[in-house]
């Protein structure tokens, strides 16, 4: 059967991906609405061949367009307002923004670590996709707290700019024009606190009142919820001056009485569903953004015992933010939701 899929946001970074994702997985698209603020209505589309045109996100949009899937990429604000009309209308929202997600009767699902919660989407209609940072670090840690059991993580990251949608993209690259231009001291500096060009910059999202940001409690939050464990996390969230992959430095502490052996991690890892792992030193073979970017993988290396404990691993992981840290992961958990649908 086919499903009619609604896609909010559709001329955002993300929304622009699910389009191709879509068509890439040959997604049973029945009818396609691409939906976005006033600004983007009348722009075409294309998925699978067809051309469609962007219509206005409004409360009533969803009435009687017979919407099965729902995807929401248009910022937590949108999902928080207009969410239950595509709900109430009869659609599964999958939805990308952090509005839900730490909602407890709305699953928040990373298909290859908890697809089993796929199934509470009934409870109120929503699926929620974690963050990026967090989507590609469960899924390597969950094949190794299967095989040791992790008693913390500790993790910083090098996010792209893509994070901050397509205006943190085009930041990027104009601040490099106009450092070529001999301009760079007069740059515009909108989408992020600082200039990111030739920097790095060691906060994402607003602060909390830990001294933590925003970003890394959504690691240590959705990392548990995904997992459904306990172990403590810390997070150091970095943005670097990257176009579209994010990488992580992940430190992982198993519990008490664990001798890792990193033949056994390596395997574990390299038998997870979507992860690679490109690990060779000696030939300076590892992850890079630019081997992650534009692929649905998330990559592991530098994999390594501590050189103090013996229940100590670091690695080194890499994903595309805008595929493995949001589209490609909405697609996957519809694809897991109609496999579902269809076994009742
Ligand atoms: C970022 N986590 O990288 C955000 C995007 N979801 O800014």
């Amino acid at each position: 059967r086919k499903y009619n899929v609604a896609v909010v946001g559709a001329s955002g970074a993300v929304g622009e991906e699910l389009f191709r994702v879509l068509e890439e997985v040959k997604f049973p698209i029945g009818d396609l609405l691409p939906l976005a603020s006033a600004n983007s209505v009348g722009i075409e589309v294309e998925c699978q061949g067809k051309a469609y045109k962007i219509e206005e996100l409004t409360e009533t949009v969803f009435e009687g367009r017979d919407i099965d899937i729902a995807f929401f990429s248009a910022g937590g604000s949108i999902s928080a307002q207009f969410a239950r009309f595509a709900v109430e209308a009869g659609a599964v929202v999958i939805d990308n923004t952090s509005h839900f997600r730490m909602d407890p009767d709305v699953p928040l699902v990373v298909p290859e670590v908890n697809p089993e919660d796929i199934e509470l989407w009934q409870d109120t209609g929503v699926i929620a996709n974690p963050n990026c940072s967090t989507i590609q670090m469960v899924q390597l840690l969950k094949p190794l707290d299967d095989l040791y059991g992790i008693k913390r993580v500790d993790v910083s990251t090098y996010q792209a700019v893509s994070g901050a949608g397509k205006a943190g993209m085009e930041e990027l690259v104009k601040q490099m024009q106009d450092f070529f231009a001999f301009k760079l001291d007069e740059t515009e500096i909108k989408a992020f606190s600082h200039q990111i060009a030739l920097n790095v910059i060691p906060q994402i999202d607003v602060p909390q009142e830990n001294g933590y940001t925003k970003e890394e409690m959504k690691m240590v939050n959705e990392t548990n919820k995904i997992m459904h464990s306990d172990f403590a996390v810390s997070a150091t969230c970095v943005r670097v001056p990257v176009l579209r992959s994010h990488s992580e430095s992940i430190t992982i502490t198993f519990r008490e009485g664990v001798d890792v052996s990193v033949e056994e991690a390596r395997e574990a890892l390299a038998n997870f569903e979507n992860v690679k792992v490109i690990d060779d030193l000696e030939k300076g073979e590892y992850p890079m953004p630019i081997i992650a970017t534009d692929t649905d993988y998330t990559y592991v290396g530098r994999i390594r015992k501590d050189i103090f404990a013996e229940n100590i691993l670091h690695m080194w992981g890499v994903a595309d933010q805008v595929r493995v840290g949001a589209a490609t992961n909405a697609v996957r958990i519809a694809q897991k939701w109609i496999k579902l649908e269809e076994a009742v």
